[in-house]
């Protein structure tokens, strides 16, 4: 099985934290592509140009990083990270914290192509805004559950690449629960062998 990735993606981080959580680190073959510049094997498997892409042991590209995480989920090993009881919570939840990451990433991605003031544009304000908006809401909704889920997943590592890329959003003082749950998620292994870099 082949991941196609890049080292500062949200959202192969999310994909690839999965696939070590599910037991797949040691089949999983990491094959680091380009979105920004011609990739064959990228186009090949996702015409769309972007990653993550996991491509299975039968050859079928899967595209989108939590439709990723389902298959990984489903198909691995372990605790299941959708438990069917509390799934409802745990999709509110990631699907805020994958809002954070759509907000974050293009507020970068906007920022290297265009310049920081494109942050002032109608569109750049509305992505501020939703993190801003965001932030609270998560930190009020998670809750410490016992067992990994994919919610604490997609919220840290949107939390990290917060971190990463947009430090003046200083999230770690206002959200104390946010803090708490980054910190606690950082120390898994899955984390400690995806670092944004
Ligand atoms: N919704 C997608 C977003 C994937 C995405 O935007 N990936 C970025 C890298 S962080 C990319 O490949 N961008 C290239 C492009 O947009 O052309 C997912 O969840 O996987």
């Amino acid at each position: 099985m082949q991941l196609l990735l890049n080292r500062t993606s949200p959202y192969a981080r999310v994909a690839r934290v999965v696939a070590i959580e599910k037991g797949y680190a040691d089949k999983l073959v990491l094959v680091w592509s380009d979105p920004w510049n011609e990739d064959a094997h990228l186009l090949r498997h996702n015409p769309v140009r972007r990653v993550p892409v996991l491509v299975t042991q039968d050859g079928v590209s899967i595209a989108e990083s939590l439709l990723i995480a389902l298959y990984l989920n489903q198909t691995g090993d372990g605790d299941n990270l959708l438990p069917p009881e509390h799934s409802a919570s745990i999709l509110h939840l990631t699907g805020l914290a994958q809002g954070l990451i759509d907000a974050a990433f293009t507020t970068m991605i906007t920022r290297k192509h265009h310049g920081k003031e494109i942050d002032d544009s109608v569109l750049g304000q509305r992505r501020l805004q939703a993190i801003a908006r965001i932030l609270p809401v998560l930190n009020e909704d998670c809750t410490s559950s016992a067992s990994l889920t994919l919610a604490d997943i997609v919220i840290a590592v949107a939390l990290d690449y917060l971190a990463f890329r947009l430090p003046e959003v200083a999230w770690q003082q206002q959200y104390p629960a946010l803090a708490e749950l980054h910190a606690r998620m950082l120390q898994r292994r899955s984390f400690a062998e995806t670092v944004f870099s």
